[in-house]
């Protein structure tokens, strides 16, 4: 790999991404391909910390992948790869967890939220969730992790047990930074907008899929809870109307000084139809190019093999020494 900083980043295929995991992650992924070494995956470890259906679990899986590259990565200019493919990732984890206090985990919101979620099923997976994702991290000491809002908590962990095993064994991992956008970073529900858009979410019009036809997407928007006020402007306590001109600006590239102008005494009605079309042109390309690569299965195999054979090298080289680090007997 050439001698640039290094990126990693994971998305889990729990199902068709949303908005949210654009705008806050897979969106910078592509571009940030030409000013960094780029390893990208698509996490199934994670996903099985809440249940899921097998059949639709190795079709999510190959949906994501796909997804991911008609989004913009190029898997000859990045290492993009199935989680489950790569066996260092969990043998990481393993150590890494006898090095993470129980304290720590315990303070996890996701893991309060998801637990009280899921409350029939609060496993110990989903329990150790982020310290797999610092194995993901840790595994090719990456510099830089493209998040949004939501995962800073867990990187902010990762960061504490890298510097704790630094301190334990001596000097060895990269203590990785986050790279969240400035707008954009927490997207949330349309129906609920105090809560984070999810793919997860049980009532469909809480999030635009990226796969959405442009019908879906606009009636999407077009029921979008907003306020009784009638002014298009960002302004605490709106929450609906931010988080509507926030997902325009990130699509427009617009200003919210020039979306109010725009929609000065205009109602909702027209600003939520210029957001749908909007967003629906822009997603226009990625379910064309979705469309095509799905298609192509022998492709698609060849890039995640490839994708893990380089993965696997990379961080086996990185695992190896964490195992002398901590006084495993050498194999060979
Ligand atoms: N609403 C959001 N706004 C901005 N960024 C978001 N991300 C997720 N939701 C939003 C970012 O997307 C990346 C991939 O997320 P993930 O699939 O690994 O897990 P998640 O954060 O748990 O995403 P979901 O959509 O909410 O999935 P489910 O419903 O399965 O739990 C991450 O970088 C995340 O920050």
């Amino acid at each position: 790999m050439e001698d640039k900083k290094l990126i990693f980043s994971g998305i889990q295929p729990t199902g068709t991404f949303t908005l949210g995991n654009y705008i806050g992650a897979v969106r910078n992924w592509g571009p940030l391909q030409d000013e960094y070494n780029c390893i990208y995956c698509v996490v199934d470890l994670h996903a099985i910390t809440v249940k899921q259906d097998p059949v639709k679990l190795r079709q999510n899986t190959m949906n994501a992948y796909a997804l991911l590259m008609a989004c913009g990565v190029d898997p000859q200019k990045s290492i993009l790869f199935i989680q489950s493919h790569v066996k260092t990732h969990a043998e990481l984890s393993w150590i890494l967890s006898c090095n993470t206090q129980f304290g720590e985990l315990s303070r996890m919101t996701q893991f309060k939220d998801k637990s009280q979620r899921h409350a029939d099923d609060v496993n110990a997976g989903l329990f150790t969730y982020p310290v797999l994702m610092a194995a993901d991290i840790l595994a090719y000491n990456a510099d830089l992790v493209p998040v949004g809002g939501d995962q800073k908590q867990h990187l902010e962990l990762a960061r504490n047990i890298a510097q704790r095993f630094n301190q334990r064994y001596g000097d060895f991992f990269t203590v990785p930074e986050p790279y969240i956008p400035k707008v954009g970073a927490r997207v949330m529900s349309l129906q609920d907008p105090t809560k984070k858009m999810s793919k997860s979410d049980d009532n469909p019009n809480s999030c635009i899929l990226i796969l959405d036809d442009k019908d879906t997407v606009i009636r999407k928007f077009k029921r979008a809870v907003t306020d009784s006020e009638a002014e298009v402007c960002y302004r605490e306590g709106k929450d609906g109307i931010n988080n509507l001109m926030s997902i325009y600006s990130t699509i427009t590239g617009k200003d919210f000084a020039s979306i109010e102008s725009e929609f000065a005494g205009k109602g909702y009605g027209d600003f939520k139809l210029a957001v749908g079309e909007a967003v629906a042109d822009h997603l226009e390309p990625i379910r064309t190019e979705f469309d095509r690569l799905s298609k192509d299965k022998a492709f698609l195999k060849q890039c995640y093999t490839e994708g893990a054979e380089k993965a696997l090298r990379y961080s086996q080289r990185v695992v190896s020494k964490v195992y002398r680090k901590v006084g495993f007997v050498d194999r060979t």
